[in-house]
């Protein structure tokens, strides 16, 4: 029966929000990311960074920053109707470790941002994942000025699992967000169903 499929307020299918991770090295571009993708003006957790910072924040390379996420980053995108997503920005610092496990609870997948400049910065992160075999896609943040590598190259520097999708993008513009997110659905899902096949298996 068709009432079926439609939820009290009537004409629209049960929502389903799923949560997913952005990660990645200091100043790659997460709460950019998040900033431009959503639609819900994003929670921030910035503060400037300080004088004092300096001598624990590893600012080489990332030109012209002045704040720093300390907590996280959130922020919503509707996918399609009766799909959203509700994004959570990590901090990017060696410092904030601790909140990632909090933060990962209950992740569908995580987006880890690179910048090929400081490739390195991101191998905490896509360790993390593969650790705990959390779902994830490498979106490299195409900073005007760095050389651009195919994702090919990417995924051989990384030494990333055979299927880890690499993906191009640009942080500060919506579509090329979006496009991020919906390829890592698409794979977080084709995961979790070979997984649970594997478990019936
Ligand atoms: N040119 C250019 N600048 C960018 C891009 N993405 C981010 N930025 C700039 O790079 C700086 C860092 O961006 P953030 O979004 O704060 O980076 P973050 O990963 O959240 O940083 P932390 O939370 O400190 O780890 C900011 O000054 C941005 O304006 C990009 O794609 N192109
Ligand atoms: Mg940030």
């Amino acid at each position: 029966m068709v009432s079926e499929a439609l939820d009290a307020t009537g004409g629209e299918t049960a929502a389903l929000a799923l949560k997913i991770l952005v990660a990645g090295g200091f100043g790659v571009g997460k709460t950019t990311l998040v900033g431009a993708v959503s639609e819900i003006r994003p929670l921030r957790t910035e503060e400037l960074l300080s004088e004092a910072g300096q001598l624990v924040d590893d600012t080489d390379g990332v030109d012209q920053k002045v704040t720093t996420t300390v907590a996280m980053d959130f922020g919503r995108i509707t996918i399609r109707s009766g799909l959203s997503l509700y994004l959570f920005g990590t901090p990017g610092q060696d410092r904030f470790w601790f909140l990632w496990d909090e933060l990962s609870q209950g992740a569908l997948g995580a987006v880890v941002l690179a910048d090929t400049r400081r490739l390195e910065d991101c191998f905490p992160a896509v360790d993390y994942f593969e650790h705990r075999h959390i779902p994830f896609v490498v979106a490299v943040n195409c900073f005007p000025g760095a050389r651009t590598y195919g994702a090919q190259d990417v995924s051989r520097a990384l030494d990333l699992d055979q299927g880890t999708p690499v993906v191009l993008c640009d942080a500060r513009d919506r579509d090329s967000g979006k496009e991020v997110l919906i390829r890592l659905v698409e794979y977080a899902g084709r995961m979790h169903t070979a997984r649970l096949l594997d478990s019936v298996g």
